[in-house]
């Protein structure tokens, strides 16, 4: 196993089920990947010397999840050049749309590429991370348009209810 390419980090043990998804894709392309608990108000300085370390240690892209007011990715983009992908996730009381606007939101200077809210965002933004990882490596476009090639030939079975 090579080094690590893709940080994928959370706010909240509880964000994991969200996070999963993406953790599930990257493993399906064999994408060296490390998963962490790093928490924006809990653990402030781990958070900011997760990111200062981040291009040292060789992250071509770091998914960030977390909900409520979301700040995780924001701060993590602000100290590194490492792309950010921030993923909302669904929060308990506004559904995620908090999780969202504090994402996406981020004032001119700072971008975080942000996914839809939950599972679908997550899945996305490890998508997303393959897309940047295979602009370099042929072998992975090639495995990322296979995996495109099944979804329409899925798309194309799909069987409706005989309604008459
Ligand atoms: C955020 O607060 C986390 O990303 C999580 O989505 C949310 C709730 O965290 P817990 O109270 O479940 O630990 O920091």
């Amino acid at each position: 196993m090579g080094p690590v390419q893709v940080g994928v980090v959370m706010g909240s043990s509880s964000d994991w089920d969200t996070m999963a998804q993406a953790t599930q894709i990257l493993q399906q392309f064999g994408i060296v990947y490390e998963a962490r608990v790093v928490s924006a108000h809990r653990m402030p300085d781990d958070m900011f010397a997760y990111a200062e370390a981040a291009s040292g240690r060789g992250l071509r892209a770091i998914i960030a999840g977390a909900g409520g007011a979301a700040h995780l990715p924001g701060m993590l983009a602000a100290k590194t050049t490492v792309p950010v992908l921030g993923v909302p996730v669904a929060s308990r009381h506004l559904q995620g749309v908090d999780s969202l606007h504090s994402i996406v939101q981020m004032p001119k200077g700072i971008p975080v590429a942000t996914f839809a809210i939950g599972a679908a965002g997550a899945a996305n933004a490890a998508l997303f991370a393959v897309a940047m990882l295979a602009s370099t490596d042929a072998a992975l476009r090639g495995q990322l348009e296979a995996f495109r090639a099944a979804q329409t030939e899925a798309a194309r079975a799909m069987a409706l209810p005989d309604t008459g």
